[in-house]
Order: C-alpha cells, then structure tokens, then sequence
C-alpha cells in the first residue's frame, strides 16, 4: 500500500493481550447489519438495553483484543432526531465490526442563530481533547452512512475525505476539492491548520475552507476507492445557502491563520453522557 494511504495506529501498546486482527485481515462483511432508514424511540430503545458493549457516553472498543485505532468522532446536530436514530443504530453495530475503539460526540447547536457546522466541529474538537483525548478526530454529517466496512474509521498519515463517493453524487466527487461530509484528521493536523473557521453561518463553504486549510499546510489529501468510500446520504430537505458564503472564502483566504480554533468562543449550555452518545449542547 502507498505510504500516504496507511493506517496511523495508535501509539500504545498492549500490556496483556493482542491487537485485534482489523478487518481488512479478515474480509469482513456487512452481513448482519443492513441499513434501516426508520428507526423509533422504541427500537432505539431495544438496541440500546441489548448493547452491551457500549459504555455510558457512546464509547465502546473490542473486550477481546486491543485495537490499534482510537478515535472521536464529532456530529454536529440540530432538530434532526430521526436521521440521529438511524445513525446511531448503524454506526455503532459498523464501529464495532470494525474493533475501533470510539466515542460518538453529538454537539448540538442552540436554536437562536443560523447552523454553523465547522464552529461546532471546532467546539467538539477543543471539548472532547479536555476529556478524552484521542490523537484522530473524524468530522461527520449525521444524514451520512458508510456502505463499506472497508472504509476503516482511522486516521491515515494525510488528512483523509471519508465520503467521496455519496448516491447523492451517483457516487462522483461532484468537484475534485469537495471535502465535507466525513474526514478523518489527526489531532495534531487538526489544530497545525487552526481548525475549522468559525465565520461560516448557514449552509456552505466551511468544507471548502478547510480544503483550502489543509492545502496551505500543505498536508495533502487521500480518499480511499469508489467502492470503498461509498455512503448513502438519509432524506432530508435541502438547507437553504448562506448567501455571504463566497464573501467569506474570499476574506478567509487572507485571514484563516488567525481565525478558527484559537479564537473560539461559545457558551457550554450542557454536557450529558447519555447511552449511545456524548451529548454537548452549545451556544455560539
Ligand atoms: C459546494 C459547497 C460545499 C458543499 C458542496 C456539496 C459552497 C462554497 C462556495 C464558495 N460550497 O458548492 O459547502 O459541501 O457544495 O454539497 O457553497
């Protein structure tokens, strides 16, 4: 395998035990874990009192062997809870499968302003590193669902675009600097481009400054196969475009090392470990 695309394992070793064999030693398959796109409460519920590998918080790793990979992985969220349910339900069966050791962290946004998706993927990220740090993040949309259990969820050594090939998209990247959805960043990447901008309200763009972030640092980017980076995107109605966003790209391109991570401010309304997820909700 080229180097850029390996795996970047995490750093500690086993005291007692092995390192699970991860599955692409193994050619897993997603036999057993098909896709329902309409999840209750009630079968939420089931799913929940019949998982019990699943830690109070939305945390979970493999009980017999050590996994090579940690990782948060941030979802930013207002009033979507059907699409949350469904993604819940599928991710942690999918993480599990994989052995990741994980926490989901859903930071949620208050009603009063327009969503802001890179600022909460920015609080998310500063939170979860006070209280369980993990050197790979994965940023990623709550209406996303991978189909390959290929698409490992880990960090590689560049800063990888997870979902490159959505339905939505008939399964193209519809230009070739998209970089939303889902990636996978190290930490240490992460906070060396400042993160998210923070200037983004509405839909649009911040994915885009990232990219432009990313290749500033000059970090480069990977994507796994067509075949393997598949995702179904959930049904939703389409959110309505900031109409500043071009406005702010361009300001951006100037100002992007002094804005984002180390300018960021927000009010923590609440903190929760609830069953199959972290739960942050905030004010920006
Ligand atoms: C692009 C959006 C992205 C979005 C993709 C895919 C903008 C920025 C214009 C300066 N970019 O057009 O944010 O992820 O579409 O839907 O609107």
């Amino acid at each position: 395998m080229p180097n850029h695309l390996l795996l970047r394992e995490s750093g500690s070793q086993p005291i007692n035990g092995n390192f699970c064999f991860h599955l692409y030693e193994r050619q897993l398959s997603l036999e057993g874990i098909e896709l329902n796109v309409n999840i209750s409460d009630v079968v939420l519920k089931t799913f929940t009192n019949s998982s019990k590998n699943i830690t109070i918080g939305g945390a979970s790793k493999p009980v017999d062997c050590f996994s090579k990979y940690r990782v948060n992985i941030v979802v930013p969220y207002r009033r979507r809870p059907e699409q949350l349910r469904v993604f819940l339900h599928y991710l942690h069966r999918y993480l599990q499968l994989q052995e990741i050791d994980y926490r989901i962290i859903v930071v949620e946004q208050s009603p009063e302003m327009h969503f802001n998706r890179g600022k909460l993927f920015n609080v998310g990220f500063v939170e979860s590193q006070k209280r369980f740090p993990s050197d790979c993040y994965i940023f990623h949309d709550v209406d996303l669902i991978p189909l390959s259990l290929n698409n490992i969820y880990a960090c590689t050594k560049m800063p990888r675009h997870l979902s490159s090939a959505v339905d939505t998209f008939d399964y193209e990247l519809p230009y070739c600097g998209i970089f939303g959805g889902a990636v996978a960043i190290t930490s240490q990447h992460f906070q060396s481009i400042n993160g998210f901008s923070n200037l983004f309200y509405g839909w649009g763009g911040e994915d885009d400054d990232l990219y432009f972030r990313v290749s500033q640092a000059e970090l480069g980017v990977v994507r796994f196969e067509k075949n393997v980076a598949k995702y179904k995107m959930l049904r939703h109605e389409k959110e309505v475009p900031n109409p500043n966003r071009f406005v702010t790209m361009k300001k951006n391109k100037i100002i992007h090392a002094v804005e984002g991570l180390n300018n960021l401010n927000y009010t923590m309304l609440s903190y929760e470990l609830k069953s199959l997820y972290t739960l942050m909700r905030v004010h920006l």
